[in-house]
């Protein structure tokens, strides 16, 4: 089956006011189309955990998908509803790690060409590939310190420059391509966290110019200043280290920001996945480090937090935020796999979810597995990764230019 609906509870708490044109598309199966527009006869083994997507200067959308066969599929929709996928390989390369870790730059992706960085071993050596998303065009891997694939890579202009820096975690270790467009590969420098990594992200949390990284370490997290790593000062930290609340083993693995409570101040969103706690901290600064937040996890949760997104789904200055389980029983498939999407008040308080799912939930679908937003199209578009199967959720505004369903 290539199409199917969803569950969306457009009543839910007022989230999402009313049921706007929403279109959903499930690539799943033979449904792969090459760019010379035969249909793929490749069925993928199953996508790992990479998902990463924007728009370009066109206004499409397109998002890179990675499958566990050494192989990437750039899937592009056009305005118009029109999609294609198109496997690119990555020739010269072992098999992906999985899960596997992507980024793109923002600001890039934006443009025209849209930079995407995947976490690969590259002869036994963890490494970035990059990718232009406009052209699929690769350039130069960058080598990381360690012996295991990233944890976490983000893309953003920290206190070293204006220019944007990437950063990647991994093994014990935190990594640094500052000004990378400017790089033609190479290895990183890097200073040593002294624990196993978690998740990785980039926030602006103190009153220097410039995104501070914020990176899991052995069960905390920890927020310091990239300019430290250049200037080979070590990692260099912020302040104490964030502990996990209930002493959770995996606190950390999986992180994001955004502003939920719409103040311009950043809320940061630290999850144990193996633990089903998600921890949201309001506002948080180095100077004035707030308190988190736990979400109540779902009844039956078993990987809440697994991965976590941003999105202002219904444009009203809040983000919501996105949490999914993709080991949860859906439906009465055992592993079929739940997204949750919760919006704040002003005040910082969330209400019960909205819940994705497949509306023909199957065993061990695994829906959520990866995840990712993008804007598109005037909207926010939520993709979801599930077990061979990809759910792209399109939204456009009210009076937008509707359903584009294909
Ligand atoms: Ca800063
Ligand atoms: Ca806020
Ligand atoms: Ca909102």
């Amino acid at each position: 089956m290539s199409f199917r609906k969803i569950l969306l509870s457009c009543t839910s708490l007022g989230l999402i006011a009313s049921c706007d044109p929403r279109v959903f598309d499930d690539l799943s199966d033979s449904a792969w189309v090459h760019s010379a527009g035969k249909p793929s006869s490749t069925e993928f083994a199953g996508f790992s955990a990479g998902l990463i997507g924007g728009s370009d200067g066109s206004g499409n959308l397109h998002y890179f998908v990675a499958a566990e066969k050494p192989a990437l599929l750039l899937v592009t929709y056009t305005k118009s509803g029109s999609r294609s996928s198109q496997e690119v390989l990555l020739e010269g390369r072992d098999q992906l790690p999985v899960p596997t870790i992507m980024a793109s730059d923002p600001s890039a992706f934006a443009a025209t060409s849209g930079n995407v960085a995947v976490a690969v071993i590259a002869n036994g050596t963890p490494a970035l590939a990059m990718f232009r998303a406009e052209n699929k065009e690769a350039s130069s891997d960058f080598l990381l310190a360690g012996s295991t694939a990233a944890t976490g890579i983000a893309f953003g202009v920290t206190d070293i420059s204006a220019e944007t820096d990437l950063l990647a975690a991994g093994g014990q270790d935190l990594n640094l391509v500052s000004d990378y467009k400017n790089k033609s590969g190479g290895a990183a420098e890097s200073c040593s966290l002294g624990g196993a990594t978690g998740g990785l992200i980039l926030a602006d949390l103190d009153v220097s110019a410039g995104a501070e990284y914020v990176v899991g370490v052995a069960g905390t997290v920890v927020v310091g200043q990239a300019s430290s790593i250049a200037t080979g000062s070590g990692c260099a930290l912020l302040g104490a280290p964030i502990m996990a609340p209930g002493g959770e083993a995996s606190f950390g693995r999986t992180l994001t920001s955004g502003d939920f409570d719409g103040n311009g101040e950043t809320d940061l969103v630290i999850a144990a996945p193996d633990e089903n706690a998600v921890y949201v901290y309001m506002n948080w600064t180095v100077a004035v480090p707030t308190m988190g937040v736990k979400i109540a996890n779902p009844a039956g949760s078993k990987a809440f937090g697994a991965n976590v997104a941003v999105g202002d789904f219904n444009d009203d200055g809040q983000d919501e935020l996105v949490i999914s389980d993709h080991a949860r029983d859906a439906g009465g498939a055992t592993g079929a796999g739940t997204v949750f999407i919760y919006g704040a008040d002003n005040s910082g308080q969330f209400a019960a979810p909205i819940e994705l799912y497949d509306a023909s939930p199957e065993g061990d679908q695994a829906f959520g597995k990866s995840l990712t937003v993008a804007k598109a199209f005037g909207g926010v578009s939520l993709v979801v990764g599930a077990k061979n199967e990809v759910f792209t959720y399109f939204r456009t505004p009210v009076s937008g230019d509707g359903d584009s369903r294909e």
